[in-house]
């Protein structure tokens, strides 16, 4: 018999993913996706299907983890064995500007999913998506599931109460319920203002002749950033190990955002010399123009300077390594661009 896994946040880019991963594994995946007056569901056109398919494999609801009853309806009626919680307002610097509706999706909604699984069916195994962003202002290098927390922003705020209560609701009520301590992922599917995606459309669209510059915000901080397509695999296999636990997902390599601009340049062949500091910084192309300035509208009000993690813990339980690394990380990210460039979309 099939399993049957629930995803909050289908549409997002590990929601995707995800599906498709577990669509491979013969699963049935229903997934929750929220009402929006444009489509929302262009990252899972590719495995979409009609509403007169037969024994459909994916299945979508209209839900949102800011509404008890359909949380609680979705999850009794689709009687799931696994729930993947991706649910989240997911922008760091938006987070400061929606303090609260950030704390009511990202730490409350986990709180309304853990008791409808409380009063539905204690069995149901389940996912929470928590984030590196929880440590911060780190207090070790590199971090491990053993280090502090030390959030500095209302997105990391709130993913840290979803940790803890994932943590509470286990010990309390002995559900299999673990935590990912997942570090930056990025895809061709990534968002268009997370700063992976936007340098490298920017980068390929200047390329392409269709913009003229891209501007950024702090170009200093360092992160660990690995593919979402192997991320998920690690996000499965947290739920079949035999006891649930939380884990560190990382590749272990640190880079700045000026390294990452710089990286995907380089395989753009486009020759970018850097002149001045601060807000004046700014990257010329060889016409002498600029390309890349520094806007001080993309800086946020604390900063979570540097992330590297250590994936010791995923690698001995859960038999997870990496695959991908940075550079083919940016070469699947440039060939999605050049193609849709290309297309003209
Ligand atoms: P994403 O692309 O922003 O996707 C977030 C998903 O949550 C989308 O499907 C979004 O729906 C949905 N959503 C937002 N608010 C909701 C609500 N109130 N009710 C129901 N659904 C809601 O994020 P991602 O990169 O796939 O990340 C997945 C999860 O992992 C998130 O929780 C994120 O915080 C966490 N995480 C991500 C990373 C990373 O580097 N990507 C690292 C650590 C942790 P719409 O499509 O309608 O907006
Ligand atoms: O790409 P970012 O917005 O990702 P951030 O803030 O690290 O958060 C992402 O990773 C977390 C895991 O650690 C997730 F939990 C979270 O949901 C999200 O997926 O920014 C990365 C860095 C920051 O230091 C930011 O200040 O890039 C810097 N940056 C510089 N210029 C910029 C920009 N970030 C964005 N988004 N846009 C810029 O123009």
């Amino acid at each position: 018999m099939s399993k049957i896994a629930l995803i909050f946040g289908i549409t997002g880019q590990d929601g995707s993913y995800l599906s498709k991963f577990l669509l491979k594994k013969n699963y049935v995946v229903h997934g929750v996706k929220r009402r929006s007056s444009s489509l929302n569901t262009a990252r899972i056109d590719s495995i979409y299907q009609e509403p007169f398919v037969k024994k459909k494999k994916l299945i979508l609801h209209y839900g949102d983890v800011s509404d008890s009853n359909s949380v609680f309806s979705i999850i009794k009626n689709t009687k799931p064995d696994e729930i993947y919680n991706f649910a989240a307002q997911s922008h760091v610097a938006v987070s400061f500007e929606i303090p609260e509706y950030t704390t009511n999706t990202d730490a409350m909604g986990t709180l309304r999913i853990l008791e409808a699984i409380l009063k539905i069916n204690k069995k149901i195994k389940f996912y929470q998506a928590g984030s590196s962003e929880m440590f911060g202002k780190v207090m070790q290098i590199p971090q491990t599931e053993k280090t502090p927390f030390y959030p500095r922003s209302p997105y990391g705020v709130a993913k840290l109460y979803s940790h803890w209560i994932t943590i509470n609701y286990r010990e309390s009520y002995n559900l299999f319920a673990s935590n990912g301590i997942l570090f930056n992922h990025e895809s061709p599917l990534r968002g268009e203002t997370f700063v992976t995606k936007k340098i490298v459309q920017g980068l390929c669209r200047i390329k392409f002749g269709k913009q003229k510059k891209l501007y950024l915000g702090n170009l200093y901080s360092k992160r660990d950033w690995g593919h979402a397509e192997d991320y998920v695999e690690a996000i499965w296999k947290i739920l079949q190990v035999r006891k649930p636990d939380d884990f560190v997902i990382c590749t272990g390599k640190q880079y700045t955002i000026k390294n990452f601009l710089d990286i995907t340049a380089k395989k753009l062949g486009i020759i970018l010399k850097w002149r001045g500091k601060g807000l004046n910084e700014k990257a010329y192309n060889l016409d002498n123009k600029p390309i890349v300035e520094i806007k001080k509208k993309y800086f946020r009000p604390s900063e979570v300077d540097k992330l590297v993690g250590d994936y010791t813990k995923a690698k001995k339980i859960l038999n997870w390594k990496p695959k991908h690394n940075l550079s083919s990380l940016i070469d699947d990210m440039i060939n999605h661009e050049i193609n849709l460039l290309k297309n003209d979309k």
